[in-house]
């Protein structure tokens, strides 16, 4: 890992490359992943590199949607895995949900490499030897595992692929993305988009998921009822256009 000064002003933009670096030097992340992340950065210089207020009404809203859930899952892919498998298991906990391994690049060797680093964070992750195909989709990122996303009412799947997140909520499930981009697909297609970063948006909200655990259904159900997603895309791109107008003016 290359050393990087901690006075730096993109030190922790730079701390984030390096971890999705060693993700494919370990066999984690996928090296489309890294170019995925640079997509995402871009995204994230325009927001001013922090969680924004509708970012964090999105987080709430999904918590919320993730404690009143019957079966929730929260699916770790190969960036989710480099920049967030901690986080990603301690969320999982507290809302009690399943985890489970859900690849677009799959391969059996990053699938093992993935569960292993979960497994050493506490979790026994499912999808490793996944039962079901998601319909609608061709190809292996169709595999599913039947206790859990094929059977969950409401997923978490961060930076996912514009086809599966439809594939899901064409099933019927209630889809959270964590997504920089809020003119993707799976944006717009998502009932919950997330526009932050995934390194800031998870720890955010393991730490609601510990306040807000033991609110009543009611309180959760107004949380979760009262999001819209299309006002929070559209709240994110003005954030964004925020940003273009000021530097204009200097
Ligand atoms: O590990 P795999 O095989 O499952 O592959 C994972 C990737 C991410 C490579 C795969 O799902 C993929 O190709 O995704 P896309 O279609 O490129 O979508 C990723 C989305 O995540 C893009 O819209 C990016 O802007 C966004 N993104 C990238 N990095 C981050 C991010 N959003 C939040 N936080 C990030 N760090």
């Amino acid at each position: 890992m290359t050393d990087i000064p901690r006075d730096h002003p993109r030190y922790q933009s730079l701390v984030t490359r390096e971890m999705l670096v060693k993700g494919v030097r370990d066999g984690i992340t996928s090296m489309q992943g890294l170019i995925a992340h640079g997509r995402g950065e871009a995204f994230d210089y325009l927001l001013g590199e922090k969680t924004t207020a509708p970012a964090l009404g999105a987080e709430k809203a999904a918590v919320a949607m993730l404690l009143l859930a019957r079966n929730p899952v929260v699916s770790v892919n190969g960036n989710a895995a480099a920049l967030a498998a901690p986080e990603m298991v301690a969320l999982a906990k507290e809302v009690n949900a399943g985890v489970e391994v859900n690849l677009f690049h799959r391969t059996e060797e990053r699938v093992g490499k993935i569960a292993g680093l979960l497994r050493s964070n506490g979790c026994e992750p499912l999808g490793v030897h996944p039962d079901r195909l998601i319909p609608g989709l061709s190809h292996d990122r169709a595999k599913a595992s039947s206790e859990g996303i094929f059977t969950a009412d409401v997923v978490l799947v961060p930076l996912e692929d514009g086809d599966r997140c439809e594939a899901l909520v064409k099933m019927g499930k209630k889809v959270i993305v964590v997504d920089l981009n809020p003119l993707s697909r799976s944006a717009r297609t998502a009932t919950v988009t997330i526009v932050d970063n995934i390194v800031r948006a998870l720890p955010n909200m393991v730490k609601l998921a510990e306040e807000m655990k033991s609110l009543p259904r009611p309180e959760l159900e107004k949380i979760a009822g009262g999001f819209s997603n299309e006002t929070a895309l559209s709240a994110a791109l003005d954030a964004m256009m925020e940003t273009v107008q000021s530097s204009k003016q200097h």
